[in-house]
């Protein structure tokens, strides 16, 4: 019997994931225009820039019975008065939940049944998220350092990103009087 060296790390402090099956992507603002409302502000700014960060540990793939892990990392900034955002899903499986978790900086996470009921929790340092099934999620960086946020949820799950295309959340995030505000969409 052997005793095998870990080959995959988490930072708990930054979020960040270094090691096997790390799988690591990128947004930039070029690849989520239609996420916001505010589309002559889209002239405005550098499209180029990232939007948001993910590293994924992936040891299985889609696979039933399995999990993932990952950590996004949503850089500060917005769209005229609308927050960088990830784009949300629901769940391909739609009865797949998950976790969410605030390693660093402040925002909120979007939730919305499929009522298209939304609701939202504020994210920090600490803070956990239980996101149940058949609920979508996104997540919102309203404050001036990157959002950092750790995510695990079931390999299978899938990502549907079509349902937000089409019919967006029935909420919008916006920055009014320095401050953020849910305005119905
Ligand atoms: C978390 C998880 C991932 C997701 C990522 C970015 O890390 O929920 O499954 O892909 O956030 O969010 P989105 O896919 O909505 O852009
Ligand atoms: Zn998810």
């Amino acid at each position: 019997m052997t005793i095998i060296e870990a080959s995959t790390f988490f930072n708990g402090t930054t979020g960040s994931l270094t090691g096997k099956e790390v799988v690591k992507s990128a947004r930039t603002l070029r690849d989520i225009t239609g996420i916001f409302e505010d589309q002559k502000a889209l002239e405005e700014v550098d499209l180029d820039q990232i939007a948001y960060e993910v590293e994924i540990h992936e040891p299985v793939k889609g696979a039933e019975g399995g999990l993932l892990f990952g950590t996004s990392y949503i850089h500060s900034g917005k769209v005229g008065n609308e927050y960088f955002m990830t784009k949300g899903h629901f769940h391909e499986i739609r009865n797949r939940a998950e976790y969410y978790w605030g390693i660093k900086g402040e925002g909120l996470l979007l939730l919305m049944d499929e009522d298209r009921k939304c609701w939202a929790e504020k994210v920090s340092e600490g803070s956990l998220h239980y996101i149940p099934r058949n609920v979508a999620h996104r997540l919102i960086n309203t404050g001036e350092e990157i959002l950092t946020v750790g995510a695990c949820w079931p390999s299978d799950a899938g990502h549907d990103y079509g349902t937000i295309q089409k019919e967006g959340f029935s909420v919008r995030v916006k920055e009014i009087d320095g401050r953020p505000v849910l305005q119905e969409n």
